[in-house]
């Protein structure tokens, strides 16, 4: 496999899965606070109280990503550090944790790309409605001007937000994610409208207020349709299957990514979604379209279809078979032909540069008698993933870069700890860092530039 010179290669993390410190600094309550902290929600009622305790612990784990030689950190920003009730008084001492962070990044040769909210919302604007109020627009508005104020002159890369069909679809509709609710599809419809609209307001501010160049996107995911087969039915069958508007679910790609690239909802959703629609204005339409600069994708995994006698896509009979490969998420089938169409097929849609924000494998991983934390399994996903952005590439996609999901075992959301992404694995007792094989396996390919020994 092989990259271009430029390639970004990153890691990544998010806010609530590794800061802990919950309450300290005049920090605000979040939804998923409030959320892990209720009994029943989150495996064995784990939170997010002291996670990886990098609140305390970001220098050692600067140093860690200055060893393991990445060009790039993608983070993301505690809202209610910062806002502790979400809008109005600004906390000096969350501002100064990231701006310190940011320095540490910079100066260790590491470019932080940042994201302004990866689900955890201020509580108190959760009390407000959340994404069902419209005011959301001005409150996130108001969230990135102040960021991008006091962090835009050292940040040139941005996403608006983290994943809106889990924030919606996880949190709004079937309640399994903060902040729980179980709503109707009109008032999901109608709350990612008000995401979607907040996104752009988010977009415009960044252009207004950051002093330096800026790179903006926002960081979808999906469900990605996997050709059974490579016959040219399969693959037809898959590459439309990507982009419908079929289910009254919150995970139709081409509802979050056409309206921001396009410039207009899907036909087909427009029209099977028709009775659940919110009010849809030109003004809104043109807020929501403002220009961004890439798409940032998150790719783990994805389903096996075939063209049925329509034509149509339908799911595999043989699915994936018992004992196919997998993480320790049910969900995390290895499928590294995923990320391969991801690339493909946005391209051909959406034609902007690719990166890929966030791809990663989940296990048990622990550390050995020698002392050592071996996991061969990431580093065979690894090689797999990075074989198949290496193929895209050479068919024509424009992926810029690839950060791997996570820098650190962390706060997996409702699966609590049990379930480790890590390149560094974390003992949640004493706060130790270890890193895995992966991670030298990683550094020794970045320094390469990518190519395999
Ligand atoms: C990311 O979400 C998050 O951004 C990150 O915070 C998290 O730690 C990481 O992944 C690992 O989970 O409905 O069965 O088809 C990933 C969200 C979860 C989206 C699985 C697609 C498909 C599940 N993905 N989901 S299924």
């Amino acid at each position: 496999m092989s990259f271009p010179k430029d390639f970004t290669w990153g890691a990544a993390a998010a806010a609530y899965q590794i800061e802990g410190a919950w309450n300290l600094d005049g920090r605000g309550p979040s939804v998923w606070d409030v959320f892990s902290q209720t009994p029943g929600k989150v495996f064995e009622n784990h939170t997010g109280n002291v996670a990886c305790d990098h609140y305390h612990r970001w220098r050692e784990d600067v140093e860690l990503m200055g060893e393991l030689g990445i060009k790039a950190y993608r983070l993301s920003l505690s809202w209610s550090r910062i806002l502790p009730e979400g809008t109005g008084a600004v906390k000096e001492a969350g501002l100064k944790f990231y701006d310190d962070l940011i320095d540490s990044l910079l100066a260790a040769g590491i470019q932080p790309w940042v994201t302004l909210f990866h689900w955890d919302l201020p509580q108190a604007l959760q009390g407000k409605g959340g994404f069902m109020n419209p005011d959301m627009v001005d409150w996130f508005g108001n969230y990135a001007a102040v960021v991008a104020k006091r962090l835009g002159a050292r940040v040139n890369h941005w996403m608006t937000i983290n994943e809106p069909p889990v924030i919606l679809g996880s949190g709004y509709q079937d309640g399994m994610f903060a902040p729980g609710l179980k709503e109707s599809y009109e008032n999901c419809l109608s709350a990612a409208h008000i995401l979607l609209k907040s996104h752009g307001r988010a977009v415009q501010v960044l252009r207004a207020h950051c002093q330096g160049p800026q790179q903006i996107s926002i960081a979808h995911t999906s469900r990605e349709p996997i050709p059974a087969t490579d016959s040219a039915e399969d693959i037809e069958a898959a590459r439309g299957r990507y982009f419908r508007c079929v289910e009254e679910r919150m995970w139709n790609l081409a509802w979050w990514a056409d309206p921001i690239v396009l410039g207009n909802y899907p036909e087909e959703g427009l029209k099977n979604f028709e009775k659940d629609l919110p009010t849809i204005t030109d003004a809104d339409m043109a807020l929501i379209s403002e220009p961004i600069d890439y798409l940032a994708y998150n790719c783990y995994s994805g389903s096996k279809v075939q063209a049925g006698p329509d034509g149509k896509a339908e799911l595999s009979p043989e699915g994936w078979g018992i004992g196919n490969p997998r993480g320790t998420l049910p969900w995390l089938n290895i499928a590294p032909d995923a990320i391969y169409w991801a690339a493909r097929w946005q391209t051909e849609r959406y034609k902007l540069p690719i990166v890929f924000a966030e791809n990663g494998f989940c296990n048990t991983d622990f550390v050995h008698l020698d002392g050592k934390a071996h996991d061969p399994q990431r580093i065979d996903f690894m090689t797999r993933y990075l074989t198949a952005v290496s193929r895209a590439i050479t068919d024509g996609a424009d992926v810029q870069g690839y950060f791997y999901w996570s820098i650190l075992d962390n706060f997996e959301w409702a699966e609590g700890y049990k379930d480790r992404f890590g390149l560094g694995h974390v003992d949640y007792q004493t706060q130790v860092r270890t890193p895995k094989d992966s991670f030298y396996w990683y550094r020794d390919l970045i320094q390469r530039g990518g190519t395999l020994v």
